[in-house]
């Protein structure tokens, strides 16, 4: 009896030896220490034993069933060790890899310059308005002083949704409104930036789809005086101070007087360049003294009031400032011609 114990104990602690996954440690536990187990079976076989021979088979039988049993609880607990290091090494993380470049975005160049255009106005006590790009003929033209039959409706050739609703060809609805809604009190006093609509070819300057700020002031007794210091101040703050400006006249259907501005060219200082065009002088904008018809049409009287009025072209001013030659590369979204914009 002795020696077949001693055997089940060899023979169990080879199986937990050998065995190499969980499941098989259980079936050792079932076969060896189990109900119908041969250890089970000698404690239940005592009852045939000798009263000096019990005491001591029994002993042993337990002692047996201990070493199994904790054979079996140091394996489980080996293997599973084992399972987690293995784990550990396989997802090990290796910080010595290099690290992969973050793509780093920013302001793109006509969005940088609307906002340095933007906070140069605001800086003189102007707000900024906006309104619909899909605008009433009303408002686009006809409060604007170009009625139906107006051939300054050629110019600005435009895409028609309906007979009166359009894509705006430039921001001026938008100051149309904002007068409308003043109920003829002044001052109104803002620039409107924003997109524009025009039936155009694209090419090298020109875009069926581009930008525009526009800006207006109308109180009492503003004149064209304060255009033109308005405006130099935007030009000296844009271009360089020692900028010189000159206004030509011109005409617009909503302005009278209408003026364009031409700075003096910051690459040569006005003695002619390339930039220039030999000239010395570069436009930049138009302006003028908001036309009587067009402060009638949006409640203001003009015997009382009078505004000046200017727009201009940001992409042209941005193509100006860092000497790009094509306005298309505004549209296109090259990363490699927008990433010589990166701000420091
Ligand atoms: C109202 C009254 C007057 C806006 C003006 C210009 C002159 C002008 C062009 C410059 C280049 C547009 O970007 S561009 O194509 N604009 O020359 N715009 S005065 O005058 C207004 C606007 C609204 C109610």
């Amino acid at each position: 009896m002795k020696d077949k114990l001693e055997a089940l104990k060899e023979e169990a602690l080879a199986a937990v030896q050998t065995a190499s996954e969980p499941k098989q440690l259980q079936d050792v536990k079932v076969k060896y220490l189990g109900k119908k187990g041969p250890i089970t079976e000698v404690l239940r076989g005592m009852g045939k034993l000798s009263a000096e021979e019990r005491p001591v088979i029994g002993q042993l039988a337990n002692d047996v069933r201990e070493a199994i049993q904790s054979a079996i609880t140091e394996k489980v607990e080996a293997l599973e060790k084992k399972k987690i290091e293995e784990r550990l090494a396989s997802e090990a993380v290796d910080v010595t890899l290099p690290g992969r470049m973050v793509q780093q975005g920013n302001h793109h160049p006509l969005t940088a310059v609307i906002e340095e255009i933007e906070d140069l106005f605001i800086g003189m006590g102007f707000s900024i308005a906006e309104g619909p790009e899909v605008e009433k003929d009303y408002y686009n033209f006809e409060a604007l002083n170009l009625p139906k039959d107006h051939p300054a409706r050629d110019m600005q050739d435009s895409f028609y949704i309906t007979e009166d609703i359009l894509l705006r060809t430039h921001t001026s609805p938008v100051q149309a409104r904002t007068m409308e809604k003043h109920h003829g009190q002044g001052p109104v006093k803002i620039i409107c930036p924003g997109k524009v609509y025009r039936r155009d070819t694209d090419d090298a300057t020109h875009s069926h789809q581009f930008m525009q700020i526009e800006g207006l002031y109308v109180d009492k007794n503003v004149r064209l005086s304060d255009l033109k210091g308005t405006l130099t101040v935007f030009a000296k703050k844009m271009f360089g101070e020692d900028r010189h400006i000159r206004l030509r006249p011109s005409f617009f259907p909503f302005t009278e007087p209408s003026v364009e501005m031409d700075i003096s060219c910051f690459r040569c200082g006005g003695e002619g360049c390339s930039v220039c065009k030999g000239t010395g002088w570069i436009e930049i904008l138009g302006s003028g003294m908001i036309h009587p018809n067009v402060l009638r049409m949006s409640g203001f009287d003009p015997e009382v009031y009078t505004g000046f009025a200017f727009g201009m072209g940001p992409e042209r001013i941005a193509m100006l400032k860092y000497g790009i030659d094509d306005i298309r590369h505004f549209y296109t979204n090259d990363q490699r011609f927008l990433e010589q914009f990166k701000r420091a």
